[in-house]
């Protein structure tokens, strides 16, 4: 596992690299959800399954850029699933981007996801990798190196509220959530990057990230094995929770196909659970 970890860590630094070097235009290409690529886009990809090819217990990849699952080394353990750069329509206005790793083993469910990894790539590059036995780990890189600062925990309750989708497709009772927030005084900080938004959550020790089902997207908009799952684990391995619409925990989710998408919520435990409540989901 921790080959996988270097190699996240050394992806990370070629795609900075790419982010801060390359052009920011178009591809002339889209991807498995129907959205144009962005020539970052396909370099980000590209600079992970070139890295991944040579890691021997990586068995396939599954990228939110590519159809399917890519095969790679029949005797290989783990799976990565991927998005390789979240957000990259920011990147020409200059806001935080990163990339987001979902390792699992065996079939592509959330119960099989043994690790994730994301890297923000802002003002600085940082790194968190959250395993079973331990708090989600936060590392900054420093050159070609990544140096550990902490481990990460929420605590019960934030201050921090990030809302996702369109309002005016939001459902009425959601809306009423979202102000019912504001009412108790959370302030809203939404990017339209999750990777720098639900960083921001786990690092002022609290909140709530969601991205509902809306009329327009009745399923969300985030990819399960390679958005939703892996934040999910670093969400529950901090001390907070991460659950769908119905209160079912995101580290549940049975995908039936690689770009299965799914509405999210992710927050330490007091928002979750008022979540839950306006919901009316019994826990
Ligand atoms: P992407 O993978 O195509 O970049 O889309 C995912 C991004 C998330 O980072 C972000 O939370 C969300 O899409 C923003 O969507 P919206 O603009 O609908 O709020
Ligand atoms: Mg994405």
């Amino acid at each position: 596992m921790q080959t996988i970890f270097d190699t996240i860590k050394k992806v990370a630094i070629k795609i900075d690299y790419a982010i801060k070097t390359e052009d920011l235009g178009y591809s002339d290409s889209s991807n498995s959800s129907g959205e144009e690529q962005l020539k970052l886009d396909v370099k980000s990809d590209y600079i992970i399954e070139e890295a991944f090819k040579d890691v021997a217990i990586v068995k396939a990849l599954v990228s939110e850029e590519k159809e399917g699952v890519l095969a790679l080394n029949p005797k290989g353990k783990y799976t990565v699933c991927y998005d390789p750069l979240d957000g990259s329509s920011l990147a020409d206005v200059n806001l935080s981007v990163g990339s987001i790793f979902g390792i699992y083993e065996g079939e592509l469910i959330g119960e099989n996801l043994v690790a994730s990894a994301y890297v923000v790539y802002g003002p600085r590059v940082e790194l968190v990798i959250a395993t079973k036995d331990s708090k989600p780990q936060h590392y900054r890189a420093n050159g070609d190196l990544f140096n550990f600062i902490s481990e990460i925990t929420l605590d019960e309750k934030g201050k921090l509220n990030a809302p996702g989708g369109t309002q005016q497709n939001w459902s009425d009772y959601h809306k009423t959530f979202i102000d019912s927030l504001f009412q108790e005084g959370y302030r809203l900080r939404y990017s339209g990057g999750m990777v720098p938004d639900l960083h921001q959550i786990l690092l002022k020790g609290g909140g709530i990230f969601s991205y509902p089902g809306t009329s327009d997207k009745p399923q969300g908009k985030l990819r399960q094995l390679f958005e939703v799952i892996p934040f999910a684990f670093i969400y529950e391995q901090a001390g907070g929770q991460a659950v769908n619409h119905e209160g079912l925990p995101l580290t549940r989710l049975i995908p039936s196909h690689p770009h299965d998408t799914s509405s999210c919520f992710f927050g330490s435990n007091y928002e979750i659970n008022a979540m839950k409540s306006a919901y009316g989901i019994k826990s």
